[in-house]
Parts: structure tokens; C-alpha cells; sequence
């Protein structure tokens, strides 16, 4: 616990909190936020609010006060936690993460940069050129990945349309040896952000030099213009009707697209005017509408820039890629994920998108509950420590509501997408209304086919349109063979199914919905299977005023991130735990009645003898298998006494070895 800081600030830990209320926790948060102090700790949990002004608090000098420290040594900071989830990972050998959450514009991305800055900054002191080479790559990554996959929304000028899971790897030294990134979901219809980025060819070549050092080749920078540069024509394209036959108005354009895509003139326009389509054994050209032509033009921008975005990562991946690691000679490497998401996000209409990214938050929220709530208090029940339960609402059963097998919104969904016919949306709707009436959740139901909005009584649920044209496989196969028959190797090589022929392209492809269930589920599973630290970051007001403390709003986000019952949890509950035997491994000797071994009856009363002699009984529990030590300052003192002894045992044997003894 942070307790140097001055009270004039709040408290630097909600832990300390006179009493842990709503009120006392806002008037806390809000003190600290006019303060300037815009971190507090809940534990080991970072709670940030986004000063929506330059602090200075990111510098070098700040960077040396954190490095190697303990959490509570110094003012809560995202470097602390940085610093914790390294040392972590350098001190025993443990895989960790670090999970950003908070809504839409609440800090999230600026967090995760400042925590990667931290890491480069502290690692490689003898300055190793490869490892350099990694930092820098990782470092100029996020330039691109942004310029790519962020844009302007209601809420967020600097929005992330993706979610970015970055494992960073660290050799047995510590240093960064290279790095993974997996994105998920980036909303498609971001395409207006290119208008701008084209526009403004300064920031383009800052981009483009980024790529030229992340090691892309000068052909595929260009590719990358191509490819941006034919979204935008396509939103130009516009189609017309002569009697029956659907016609290009602009046909200009077509030419202007076969230069950019490297195709013939002719597949371009036979391509926008034509789906192949197999009937039987018969293979014929069937004519779009104007409405199928429309459609399929902008699925086709759509997914010209979600594979642009996915081929980058995957270059990005080639190039940070740990190669020539030999664990033998090395020892393991060893793991620190960064995750930064979209945040939870609500629009005057909500769509897909927002169903999907909410959703994602959601999946957070439980792994969080699950690891940080739940876990906890079922381990103080296990080890029959004394202890009150805490409720908090559990958002497992709104998760379940979404990912559940067979009656879950997006099992609904995707069996009215495999209904062939045009009904699709009020099938969905139908489907709704029958599996989930009678959910704890769900408060109206609409059947009207221009009404399609959801009512449950989540926010994140709330005025979501679902269509579920958005969920399928959107695109043309004539498209993809227009796109793989290119003469542009690059682009090619984007376009592998391009490569089948019609007769060939039986297998239905996975849903929109059940791909984003799958890598939520995976995310999750990866983020638990490593040691996480949290970062909470809490949005103070929609204006973006770094004046401004919206109560309610910011009231809001509490509640919805469980923050109050983590504070109640981590109160009634323990900094720290090991195994009775662990702990004698590491603190036996500085205590007469345990070193060099003990003759008590077990090991838990060994243990007990040992903090009952160094005056440390009173701060902690002993479970059935573990002592539970309350405030980190205990382990602090155990661990200099130990170093302590250790000093003195050295040079006691140093001494024996000389014969001075
Ligand atoms: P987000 O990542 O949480 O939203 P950002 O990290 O993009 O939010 O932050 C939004 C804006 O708030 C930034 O562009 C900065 O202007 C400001 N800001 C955030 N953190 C700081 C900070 N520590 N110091 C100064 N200004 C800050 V989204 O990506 O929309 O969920 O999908
Ligand atoms: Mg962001």
C-alpha cells in the first residue's frame, strides 16, 4: 500500500478507504482526479482516470523512480504495475499479462503505450543491438497498427476499431527477444478515416516510413496505396439500369481500378456486374440487381481493408517473430501479453460491431471476476480462513446469454443465417423471442421487421440493431478470384481462396459471429493461463475537458467495473499466500527456531513459531495449506531480513573457506 503520499491527494489506495462506501470511494476518485493524481491503487489493481490533458509524469526521471521498485514504495503509477508484471516474469520465471479495460475513450490505448515505453526503457542496459532491433520494431508497430486501425468517433477521436493482444518475449536476461500480435474484429466501416489519411500526405509518409523500418518492401508500400486508393474509388461507383441490365454509370472508374488492382479491364467490370454462381452441376453468370451490386461493391471495399489490416499484422508478425531461440542454451522464455481493446461503446444505434465489442468486455469483466473475486474468495473458503462473502454481481449469466451453445443470441443468430431464403432478420427475431423470453435479462421483445433492436436490461445491450447480413460471409467468390488473379504478386498472396474454383466453394465458412466467439474464448483462455495485472481505466466526462468529474457518469463505471467489491475483497482479504513448505524454503533462516531445520510437529507450526517470533503474527492466517499474509509491508520485511541473512551467511562461509574461522 501507497501510504507516503500526502492525505492532501486521497488516498493512494482505495484499500485504506475509512469506509468502503460508494460515496467515500467517488469522493476519493474525485479528489485525487482535481489533484492531478490520476492513478489510485485498489491492491495491486491500477485505477486511472484520463486527465484528458499532457502530464508530466512519463518521463525518464519518473521511469528511474519506478524501476525495480515495489508497488508500494512509491505514488500508484502505471509504471509500477509495469514494473510488477516484469519482475514477475524476471524473478519467477512467470508468463504475465497486463489487461487494460475501460469504456470508449477512457485511456486505454495511451495506458498500454506508456507500459510499453516502460518495458523498452528498462530492459537491454548493455545496449545489444538485436534486442534494440526488437524494441524498435515493437515500438514502430503501434505506429502503423493505429494509422491502420484507429478512427474518430463520437466518443473517441483516436478510437481503436481492433483489439490488440501483444505477447512481448523476454530471454532469461530479461530483454525483449520479439513479440506476437493477434488482432481481433476491426470494424469495417471505417473507411471514411482513408479520405483524411490519403488527404494529408504528411502523416502517410510518417506511416510509410514506419512500415519501410518494420522492414515492409517498397512494392508493398505501393501495394498499400493501391489498395487504399481503390477503396476510395469505390465509393464513388455507382450503378444504373438499362431496361434490365444492370450498367457502371461511371465507367471511367473501371479503368482506373484495373490500373490500381492490376487485372483486366474486363474481369473488373464482369466481377462488379456478375456472381458465378453453381446450380447442380450447371456453372452460370446470373446478372446483380442494383441493390446485389451495390451490396457487393461494398463488401468488397470492406473486405479489401480488413484483409489489408490482417495482412500487415501478419508481415509485422513475420518480422518481431522469436526466431533462432534455442531454449536449451537460453533457458525458457518468457512471456509479458499487453491487451487493449475497443472499449464498451454505445451509439445512438448500435450495431454488430458494437455487439461484438461490448461483448468483448463483457468476457473481460467475467475473467476478471473470475480471477480476481471469485477465485479469491473460494480460496480463503477452501483454506477455512474466516470469511464474510462478498456478493457482487456476477455478469456470467450476460455472457452466457451471448456465447451459450443453442440459445445463446449468436447461436440464434447463426442458425437464421443458415436459412437460405430473405427472412433472415425475422427469423433471428423470432428465434429470440422464443429461446430467451423467459431470460432474467431480456425485458421486451420486438417482433416488427423494421424494429430490430434488442431490449435487455445491460446497458451494453441496450438499442442494438443485429442484422444478420453482417454476420455472413459477405463477399462475392468472383471478387476473390478477381483479387487473386491479379499480376500484383502482393495483393495476390492477400487472396489465397481466390484460387477456387466456383465448383469447389461448397463448405459454408464460419460466421462472423462464431469466429469472434472463438477468438474471445482463446483470448480468455490465454490471458488465464498467465499471471494478470490490471489496468481500470475510467472515462471523467464526455466533453474531454481535463476539468470536468461527471459524477454519475463516472459512478457508473465503477459499478459496471466491479471496483467496490474488488476494494471489499481485497480488504478482507490477503496481499499474499504460499505453501508452508515455500515459505520455510525462503524464510527459514532468519529464525532461530527454524534454521537450519525445525523440530516442531509440522510445517505450519514451524511457520507460526517463525512470524510469531519476528513479531508478524498479528497481520496474518494460517490456512489448511497456506499462510495468508495480509499487507505487502509484512513480505516486504521478511524479504530484507532474509536478504540480510543471506549477506551474513555468505560471508560467514567465506570466512570458513578462508580458514579465518
Ligand atoms: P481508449 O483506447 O480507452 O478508447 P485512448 O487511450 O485513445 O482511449 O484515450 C483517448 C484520449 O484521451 C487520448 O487521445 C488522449 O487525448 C486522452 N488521454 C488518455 N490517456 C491520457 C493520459 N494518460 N494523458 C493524457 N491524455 C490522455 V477506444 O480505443 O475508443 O476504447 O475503442
Ligand atoms: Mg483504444
Amino acid at each position: 500500500m501507497a501510504e507516503h503520499e500526502s492525505l492532501e491527494f486521497g488516498k493512494a489506495d482505495f484499500v485504506l478507504l475509512d469506509n468502503v462506501s460508494m460515496e467515500e470511494f467517488m469522493a476519493n476518485l474525485k479528489l485525487r482526479f482535481e489533484k492531478g493524481r490520476i492513478y489510485t491503487y485498489i491492491g495491486e489493481v491500477v485505477v486511472s482516470v484520463n486527465p484528458y490533458r499532457a502530464m508530466n509524469i512519463y518521463g525518464r526521471d519518473v521511469i528511474e523512480q519506478y524501476k525495480g521498485r515495489e508497488l508500494y514504495e512509491r505514488p500508484p503509477h502505471l509504471f509500477a504495475i509495469a514494473d510488477a508484471a516484469y519482475k514477475a516474469m524476471k524473478r519467477r520465471n512467470k508468463d504475465t499479462c497486463i489487461v487494460i479495460s475501460g469504456e470508449s475513450g477512457a485511456g486505454k490505448t495511451e495506458a498500454s503505450k506508456y507500459i510499453m515505453q516502460y518495458i523498452a526503457a528498462i530492459t537491454n542496459p548493455n545496449q545489444r543491438a538485436e534486442v534494440e532491433r526488437v524494441k524498435n520494431m515493437l515500438l514502430k508497430s503501434n505506429c502503423v497498427l493505429e494509422a491502420f486501425g484507429n478512427a474518430k468517433t463520437n466518443r473517441n477521436d483516436n478510437s481503436s476499431r481492433f483489439g490488440k493482444y501483444m505477447d512481448i518475449n523476454f530471454d532469461f536476461k530479461g530483454d525483449p527477444i520479439g513479440g506476437h500480435i493477434n488482432n481481433y474484429l476491426l470494424e469495417k466501416v471505417c473507411i471514411a478515416l482513408f479520405s483524411s489519411c490519403i488527404n494529408d500526405g504528411a502523416d502517410f509518409k510518417a506511416v510509410a516510413d514506419a512500415m519501410k523500418v518494420i522492414g515492409f518492401t517498397g512494392d508493398e508500400i505501393q501495394t498499400v496505396y493501391k489498395i487504399l486508393a481503390t477503396i476510395l474509388h469505390l465509393g464513388n461507383l455507382t450503378f444504373g439500369v438499362d431496361g434490365d441490365v444492370t450498367l457502371i454509370e461511371n465507367t471511367k472508374l473501371v479503368s482506373v481500378l484495373r490500373e490500381l488492382l492490376s487485372t483486366k479491364e474486363e474481369n473488373v467490370e464482369k466481377a462488379l456486374l456478375y456472381r458465378t454462381v453453381a446450380t447442380g452441376r450447371d456453372v452460370i453468370e446470373k446478372q446483380h440487381t442494383t441493390q446485389e451490386a451495390n451490396y457487393g461493391r461494398d463488401a468488397l471495399a470492406k473486405a479489401m481493408y480488413e484483409r489489408l489490416f490482417c495482412w500487415i499484422v501478419s508481415r509485422i508478425n513475420d518480422v518481431i517473430e522469436v526466431r533462432n531461440y534455442d531454449a536449451k542454451i537460453h533457458g525458457k522464455n518468457t512471456v509479458i501479453g499487453v491487451l487493449d481493446i475497443y472499449g464498451f461503446e454505445i451509439f445512438q444505434n448500435n450495431s454488430f460491431e458494437q455487439f461484438c465489442i461490448n461483448y468483448c468486455n463483457e468476457k473481460l469483466q467475467q475473467l476478471f471476476i473470475q480471477l480476481v473475486l471469485k477465485q479469491e474468495q473460494e480460496e480463503y473458503q477452501r483454506e477455512g480462513i474466516p470469511w464474510k462473502h462478498i456478493d457482487y454481481f456476477n455478469n456470467q449469466i450476460i455472457v452466457d446469454l451471448v456465447e451459450q451453445q443453442h440459445k445463446g443470441i449468436f447461436a440464434v443468430l447463426d442458425e437464421a443465417c443458415m436459412n437460405v431464403g430473405k427472412v433472415t432478420d425475422e427469423v433471428f427475431l423470432q428465434g429470440l423471442n422464443t429461446k430467451l423470453a423467459k431470460h432474467a435479462h431480456y425485458t421486451s421483445r420486438k417482433l416488427s421487421p423494421t424494429d430490430k433492436s434488442l431490449e435487455f436490461d445491460r446497458d451494453f445491450l441496450s438499442k442494438t440493431f443485429i442484422y444478420s447480413g453482417k454476420n455472413k460471409d459477405t463477399l462475392f467468390q468472383d471478387f476473390k478470384r478477381l483479387l487473386y488473379n491479379s499480376s500484383n504478386p502482393v495483393l495476390k498472396a492477400m487472396w489465397p481462396e481466390g484460387k477456387l474454383r466456383i465448383t469447389e466453394v461448397t463448405k459454408r465458412p464460419l460466421t462472423a459471429a462464431t469466429l469472434f466467439k472463438n477468438s474471445m474464448i482463446s483470448l480468455v483462455e490465454n490471458l488465464a493461463s498467465k499471471e494478470p495485472y490490471y489496468v481500470r481505466c475510467v472515462k471523467p466526462n464526455d466533453v474531454k475537458s481535463p476539468l470536468l468529474f461527471e459524477h454519475e457518469r463516472c459512478r457508473h463505471q465503477v459499478e459496471y467495473l466491479g471496483l467496490l467489491e474488488n476494494v471489499r475483497v481485497r480488504r478482507a482479504g490477503f496481499a499474499n499466500r504460499q505453501t508452508y513448505p515455500r515459505f520455510l524454503q525462503r524464510y527459514k533462516m532468519i529464525s532461530e527456531f527454524t534454521w537450519p531445520n525445525h523440530d516442531l510437529p509440522s510445517d505450519k507450526e514451524a511457520v507460526k513459531r517463525l512470524l510469531q517470533g519476528c513479531g508478524f503474527d498479528h497481520d496474518v492466517a494460517y490456512g489448511k495449506t497456506k499462510v495468508f499474509i495480509r499487507t505487502p509491508r509484512t513480505l516486504f520485511s521478511l524479504e530484507e531480513q532474509r536478504a540480510e541473512m543471506v549477506k551474513r551467511i555468505v560471508l560467514f562461509l567465506q570466512k570458513v573457506w578462508r580458514g579465518t574461522i
